[in-house]
């Protein structure tokens, strides 16, 4: 395919986007149920325009824009406007509850808050100018205005995005996204992926995190591909369009529920080129029965939002079950043993990270930042990971206490803060165990305080209005007291061992 110029000086990720765009100004670039809702030329234009909008309301190069908002097409105008305008974007999750946006806002401190309506972020508290977002391209608060914003240059330092992750302390950190990080991921994974000049991509991620907004849209942006857009993953819907799709970009629980469906078969994946795997860990199992339900080979791959995209599975040469594949090019990985030492081949260690594709810190953060790096500057993932002698990384665990669940990451001390917080609680341990739909499904197992008699709804009433969907326990379970190893500390891999079948019998 015509690949834009890499040598351009301007490092501006939109800049990528808009050599592409130009290039193709006819071709489709968000195709919503069958419609074709607008070009490649007609995205530069609305996004110019609609930068043209943010500088009216004060955002200026370099001003945090906080987005709550319902993936649609307005909802990606506005991301591209913002990284055209030199803003920085920061999304977030659409489950939020208001208690968990008040620290986002007070914390990014934001010239912008954008929402859409019903969502939290049209009621939570805000000092600064908050714009109701309708997903209706044509009522877009741009749409009237005349004048196109030309795109603000940006070096490789500049940031264009913000992207929130909770940390192990339970307190979320904003990792800073540069204009560098950003064009250089998207330019080497259009490589290492061939992605074709025919290509057309089918979107059914959310866009508030990397996978969705990073890897699937940049990609398809990067290469001024037509986008099948969903505004979320729908088994029904994500069979309908297949047969229009080459490439499909999915968290392993898209893949599972995929197989669920007894019409899906190598004839609706007969245009297709690729599947890809990322986020959480795909089963060799899913891999297996994908390939011979499909004849297609899922391509597995690994990243981080502080990361991006890492290693993958190579396009042309095996793509192995259970293995994220070689770091990619340009990038570096190391996996560092329990002494300090790099890890000899198959031996598990801490797996570390370094190269173009590194976010620049944590927001306001600066200890954080040294905390996760290594004195030569490698990045420390948490993930424990193996290396084969060709180079093939597995992760085989993680050092951080993280649970994901059907892509999300919830971590257990955030949830425990707001499980101890209950009357008659006397403590938690919340701990992620094997679930066929989501990966992992989260449980709480809370120790009632002497003389209670809080039950499971009692708690779920408290985390239904202080936690997003995704982070409430699906289960609680009440004891008396929690396991302790002669340290005092609580073993939560007892508790994960005791509970592993929960929910084995639960239906996909
Ligand atoms: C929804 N629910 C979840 C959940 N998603 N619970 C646990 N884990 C999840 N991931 C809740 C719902 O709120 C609902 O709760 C109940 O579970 C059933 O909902 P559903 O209708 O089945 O869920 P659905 O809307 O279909 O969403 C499931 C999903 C979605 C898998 C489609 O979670 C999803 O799109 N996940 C993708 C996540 C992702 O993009 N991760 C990338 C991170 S970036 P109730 O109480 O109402 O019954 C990253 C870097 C990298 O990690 O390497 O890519
Ligand atoms: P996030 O912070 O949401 O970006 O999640 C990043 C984490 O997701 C990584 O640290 C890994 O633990 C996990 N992850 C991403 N891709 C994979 C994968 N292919 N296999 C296993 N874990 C993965």
């Amino acid at each position: 395919m015509a690949q834009p110029e890499t040598s351009n000086p301007n490092a501006s990720v939109f800049a990528l986007f808009e050599e592409s765009a130009a290039a193709h100004p006819q071709r489709p670039f968000l195709i919503v149920n069958g419609i074709e809702l607008l070009t490649y030329g007609e995205m530069l234009q609305q996004t110019g325009r609609a930068a043209t909008w943010l500088r009216s309301l004060g955002v200026e190069v370099g001003d945090r824009v906080v987005v709550q908002a319902h993936k649609s097409p307005a909802s990606v105008i506005l991301y591209l406007a913002c990284l055209r305008a030199g803003a920085i974007f920061i999304p977030l999750n659409t489950t939020y509850q208001e208690s968990e946006l008040g620290y986002f806002l007070g914390d990014a401190e934001p010239r912008l808050l954008v929402a859409s309506a019903g969502l939290p972020g049209e009621t939570v508290a805000f000092g600064a100018t908050r714009v109701l977002l309708s997903s209706d391209l044509r009522a877009a608060p741009w749409a009237d205005v005349a004048e196109i914003l030309p795109t603000v240059p940006a070096v490789t330092q500049d940031p264009a995005a913000i992207l929130y992750t909770s940390g192990t302390t339970g307190r979320s950190k904003g990792a800073v996204l540069t204009h560098g990080n950003l064009s250089s991921n998207v330019q080497v994974l259009a490589k290492s992926w061939h992605w074709q000049d025919n290509d057309v991509l089918l979107h059914a991620l959310p866009i508030f995190h990397a996978h969705g907004l990073f890897v699937a849209l940049h990609l398809a942006l990067f290469g001024a591909s037509p986008i099948l857009f969903h505004d979320r993953f729908d088994n029904a819907a994500v069979l309908r369009d297949l047969p229009r799709a080459t490439v499909f970009m999915g968290v392993p629980t898209f893949y599972t529920r995929l197989l669920s469906e007894p019409t899906f078969d190598k004839e609706l994946c007969a245009k297709m080129r690729l599947f890809i795997s990322g986020s959480a860990p795909l089963l060799d199992t899913t891999f297996e029965e994908f390939a011979e339900r499909t004849g297609h080979t899922i391509l597995e791959r690994y990243g981080m939002t502080e990361a991006l995209m890492v290693t993958s599975n190579p396009y042309d040469g095996p793509r192995i079950a259970g293995s994220v594949g070689p770091s990619l090019p340009g990038i570096s990985v190391r996996i560092i043993a329990d002494g300090g030492m790099e890890a000899a081949t198959g031996e598990p260690g801490v797996l570390e990270m370094k190269g173009p594709n590194m976010f620049s810190g944590y927001w306001r953060n600066p200890e954080k930042t040294a905390e996760d790096h290594t004195a030569d500057g490698w990045f420390i993932s948490g993930d424990i990971a193996t290396k084969d002698e060709a180079g093939y990384i597995r992760i085989v665990g993680r050092s951080k206490d993280l649970i994901i669940s059907g892509g999300y990451n919830v971590y257990p001390k955030e949830v425990e803060m707001v499980i101890d917080g209950i009357d008659g609680v006397e403590e938690s341990a919340v701990i992620g165990v094997p679930h066929p739909d989501f990966g992992e499904g989260v449980v709480a197992v809370v120790a009632r305080a002497p003389g209670s008699n809080i039950t499971p709804a009692d708690i779920a009433a408290v985390v239904s209005t202080e936690l997003a969907a995704f982070k409430r326990p699906k289960t609680s379970i009440i004891v008396d007291e929690l396991p302790r190893n002669a340290m005092g500390k609580v073993q939560k891999a007892e508790l994960r061992n005791l509970h592993k079948d929960l929910f084995a019998k639960t239906p996909a």
